[in-house]
């Protein structure tokens, strides 16, 4: 089946698993082991849009690679075997050193259904509160800023509010790149409505600056200092809402007198760009304040959330059509999470683990033996605790943290060194997973069932539409096993993910008599054909609480005293970056997700950026004698990487960016989580994940290498990273010494004693051209220089397969222009034959750059560089 053939009839309806815009996806098997795959036009949050990633799905559901039965010290085991082993080392650890000698470390990517019943596992049965979930590096600081001002952590609008705003502010949030439909349906509003306004306020220039009208390249780390400032300014333009907030806040006065007194020369802005901003916000009635990872992840994230509530609540802008502040969340289940009770300070249901008649209200509807009654270990404690013993068993599920957190060094040894770690993944070859003594195969996106909740509190179904590959079960399954096999038969007796559905949705109602927002109670009554059939649908949901588009419009919160608070805060004193140090600002990319365990399989992922890099200001560059493509080591006293240099004046001197995707799996010293130091907001214990001081050195390798092939390469040399394309593998290589024999070096790299090699080697230039070939066709080609090898790599790639000698020119021949990196994903466009049209062709718009190559007509996720090449290319024939 084809993708454009799908329909709600012939297709199940399901929600892509990547970022918390939480799109519907029509999904059918293509007949050929993959998905065809269609945005499903009758989902609210994406009406029918995918971007890149959710395009793409279809090529990451193969069963290649996938772990097809559970692992016991790496040799393979039956179910039965395996989870008696973990239910019995984690009973006997239990009752030897007690219920806090064991923790979960789970993931804002487990569908709701899984997160309750490890909860109720963790928090009910065996009555520890150590259980935290990757949201803590993610959404923390958020859920405590939320917490303090509403009482609850509840985003209060919708997603229709991003398009009836007069002015979307995007504060430390990447949306073109990292939530890109909720991005186009900005960018579609503001086609329509030419006037509404959009800043973008973040160190860097990025793909989302494209579309501002203001960007503030704020100093890092001064973000409360701007919304400080801000709201000294609505005071004093009398724009506070005095009724509002005499009626439903607390607190303004404090907040106003610590906002009054703060210092905005630390914002780095010039004072016209600050004024523009400030008047823009201040005049401008239909607001809405996105925020992001620039905003929780700080040591000051809670403060800097508070901050931006603050303006919101002192004018009363909040809960209405086009008003609010709005944290966009990552993970496409981190608003179930943290609904469901994830982190290790909360109950389900939004209830306080710290308030006994929340958990008494839990324990007696789980018929609990046992409830902790203070918060358990969050996730950079957690790992300490593992590191130094306190913590003996350990079942990491769904995430990836020997990568993914901070100080990764530490904790992938944390784990390794763990009495007993156990490991739930799709593959048993992540980094965590080849550290654990027990690695459990569980089904994925599109084999799983269950719900999630998105950015704007829409619940939506995930659904199968493959059968679980090998023996691998879903996660709810697993852990009720665990349940059970620990002697808690009753408790863990579900048949299907309806079943703990209904439960959750049942306690959420006697949450909601507490005076809780978060209510579905309406759905506790689901049968299971109408839970499989569930429309996306937006809590609260109730007969108390009717289907809610928004929340606290009438001025009721969820504080002790129904006021929200505004709270009085001030900004940090500014981290100096020491001298010959940098300061380590990290990342997404368009088309990579996170440790790329499934994007990293998509050969078009791949295309856009195939390698590990760090971005740098070019006088940096200079002083540190680094050119453009050359390798450089970053380190700190946590751990080093190497990658490839960047250079661009979209950053600050001083200041560098890396992404956070690759792995041991994918490179050979791209982890970027060891240079973050594992320092923490005090109040949500959210990472600081954008500020890692570091120092640079160029990497200075003998040589520089790049090879194709048609099998996976394993490179043995100092520096590699590797991609899968649309024909074999590429491979970006570099040595600290020359290889004696270049053609014995390429048989030992391709693993292909018997291949036929011919060669071009240049001993004056050092250069060396190697083809191999089997039967005549290409396997595999080796392209070495002293500096990074400049061939036309996509074009190399594709003579995979093909016979000749065509590979070893390099590049090719005058009728076929290289079309340079690829721009537009879907349809493979290069950087070249972009350029080449809008010069040639006169294309004066990214539509007609559509209308010509197709670029950026699928799924749109390059709009906002074909905007960029745009302006650059027609900015340089104008200047000529
Ligand atoms: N393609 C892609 N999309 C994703 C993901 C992915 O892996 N890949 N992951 C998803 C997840 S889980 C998440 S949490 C989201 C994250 O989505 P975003 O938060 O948008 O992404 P980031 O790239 O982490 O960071 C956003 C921006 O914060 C800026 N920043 C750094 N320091 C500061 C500061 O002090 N102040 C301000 N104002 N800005 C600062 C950075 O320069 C960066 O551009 O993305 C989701 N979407
Ligand atoms: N330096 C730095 N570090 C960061 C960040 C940053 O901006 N900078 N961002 C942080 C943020 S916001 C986040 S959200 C984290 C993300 O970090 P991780 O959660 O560690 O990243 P993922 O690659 O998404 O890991 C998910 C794992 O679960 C597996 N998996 C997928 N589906 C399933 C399933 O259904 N069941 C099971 N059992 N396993 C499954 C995948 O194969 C993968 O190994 O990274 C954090 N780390
Ligand atoms: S924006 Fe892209 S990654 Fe996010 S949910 Fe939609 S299709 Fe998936
Ligand atoms: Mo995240």
């Amino acid at each position: 089946m084809k993708d454009l053939d799908l329909t709600p009839a012939n297709a199940t309806c399901t929600t892509c698993p990547y970022c918390g815009t939480g799109c519907g996806v029509l999904a059918a098997p293509d007949g050929a082991g993959g998905l065809a795959i269609k945005g499903d036009p009758a989902h609210p949050a994406n009406l029918g849009r995918l971007c890149s990633k959710g395009s793409a799905l279809g090529e990451t559901v193969d069963t290649d690679g996938r772990l097809l039965t559970p692992q016991i010290a790496n040799r393979s085991a039956s179910w039965d075997e395996a989870l008696d082993l973990v239910a019995t080392r984690f009973s006997d650890t239990i009752a030897m050193h007690g219920p806090d000698s064991v923790a979960f470390y789970v993931s804002g990517q487990l569908l709701t259904e899984d997160y309750y019943v490890a909860n109720k596992l963790m928090k009910g049965f065996i009555g520890s509160a150590n259980i935290d979930t990757n949201s803590r590096l993610c959404m923390a600081s958020t859920v405590a800023g939320h917490k303090r001002a509403f009482g609850t952590d509840t985003v209060p609008g919708t997603y229709e509010d991003l398009e009836l705003a007069d002015l979307v502010v995007l504060v430390g949030s990447n949306l073109a790149w990292c939530h890109p439909v909720l991005y186009q349906r900005i960018a579609a509003a503001k086609k329509t409505r030419p006037n509404m306004r959009i800043v973008v306020i973040d160190p860097r220039r990025t793909a989302t600056t494209d579309i501002a009208d203001l960007h503030l390249a704020i100093a890092p780390g001064t973000d409360v200092a701007l919304f400080n400032r801000l709201l000294a300014e609505i005071h004093q333009q009398g724009a506070v809402d005095a009724d509002f907030v005499s009626n439903h806040v607390s607190g303004l006065r404090e907040a106003l007198d610590t906002a009054s007194s703060t210092d905005t020369a630390e914002t780095g802005l010039p004072d016209d760009q600050l004024m523009h901003f400030l008047n823009l916000w201040v005049r401008t009635e239909k607001v809405v304040t996105v925020f992001s990872q620039g905003v929780n992840q700080s040591a000051q994230g809670s403060d800097k959330v508070n901050a931006i509530l603050n303006c919101h609540l002192a004018t009363g802008r909040i809960g209405q059509p086009g008003m609010g502040p709005f944290s966009v969340t990552g993970q496409p289940n981190a608003m179930g999470g943290r609904e469901v009770g994830g982190l290790a300070n909360m109950l389900a249901c939004h209830l306080d683990i710290e308030n006994p008649d929340h958990r008494a209200l839990v324990g007696g509807f789980w018929s609990a033996p046992a409830m902790p009654e203070r918060p358990g270990l969050k996730a950079v404690d957690m790992f300490r605790a593992v590191a130094d013993g306190r913590i003996k068993a350990l079942w990491i599920m769904c995430t990836n943290p020997a990568v993914s957190m901070p100080d990764a060094d530490a904790v992938r040894d944390a784990i390794a060194g763990c009495d007993f770690a156990v490991v739930s993944d799709l593959t048993g070859t992540t980094d965590t997973a080849r550290l654990a003594d027990v690695v459990l195969p569980a089904t994925g996106w599109g084999e799983k069932d269950g719900t999630v909740t998105n950015s704007d509190r829409t619940i939506s179904r995930q659904r199968s539409v493959l059968p679980a590959p090998g023996q691998a079960r879903h996660d709810w399954d697993i852990i009720t096993e665990i349940g059970r096999r620990m002697g808690w038969q009753a408790a863990f007796d579900y048949s299907c993910p309806a079943e703990i559905f209904r439960e959750y949705a049942a306690l959420s109602g006697l949450a909601a008599a507490q005076g809780k927002d978060f209510d579905i109670s309406g759905l506790a009554d689901l049968s299971n054909t109408e839970y499989d059939a569930l429309r996306p649908i937006r809590w609260p949901v109730s007969a108390r609480n009717k289907p809610a588009d928004r929340l606290f419009g009438d001025g009721r919160f969820f504080t002790a005293s129904g006021r929200a608070n505004m709270l009085a805060v001030e900004q940090a004193p500014s981290v100096r970056t020491p001298p010959h140090r940098f300061r380590l600002n990290t990342g997404r990319i368009r088309d990579q997700w996170h440790t790329m365990t499934r994007t990293a399989r998509a050969p078009r992922l791949n295309q856009h950026y195939g390698e590990p890099f760090l971005e740098i200001h070019p006088e940096d560059a200079l002083a540190l004698g680094l050119k453009p493509a050359e390798l450089a080591r970053v380190s700190n006293q946590h751990g080093h990487a190497v990658l490839r240099v960047l250079i661009t004046d979209r950053l600050r001197p001083g200041t560098v960016f890396a992404p956070i995707h690759w792995t041991s799996e994918t490179a050979s010293a791209g982890r970027i989580g060891t240079l973050v130091p594992p320092r923490t907001d005090p109040v949500s214990g959210q990472p600081d994940s954008k500020s890692a001081m570091v120092s640079i050195a160029p990497y200075a390798p003998e040589w520089y290498g790049f090879a194709v092939s048609s099998t996976p390469l394993a490179p043995k040399t100092d520096y590699w990273a590797n991609a899968r394309h649309s024909s074999g593998w590429r491979s970006e290589l570099a040595g600290l010494q020359t290889p004696d024999n270049w053609e014995d070096f390429a048989r030992a790299l391709f693993d292909a004693p018997g291949a036929q090699v011919s060669s071009v080697i240049d001993p004056a230039k050092s250069t060396t051209r190697i083809a191999l070939h089997d039967n005549g066709a290409l396997i595999g080609a080796l392209y070495t220089a002293p500096e990074p090898v400049a061939v036309a790599r996509a074009h190399i790639s594709a003579l995979l397969g093909t016979p000749g000698a065509a590979a070893l020119a390099g590049r090719p021949g005058q009728d076929q222009p290289d079309p340079g990196a690829t721009v537009c994903a879907c349809f493979n466009v290069g950087v070249n034959t972009i350029i080449a049209a809008i010069t040639q062709q006169n294309l004066l718009s990214v539509d007609e750059i559509g209308t010509a190559l197709q670029a950026g007509s699928n799924c749109g996720s390059c709009r906002p560089e074909l905007a960029a090449l745009l302006n650059a290319t027609l900015g340089q024939a104008a200047a000529e």
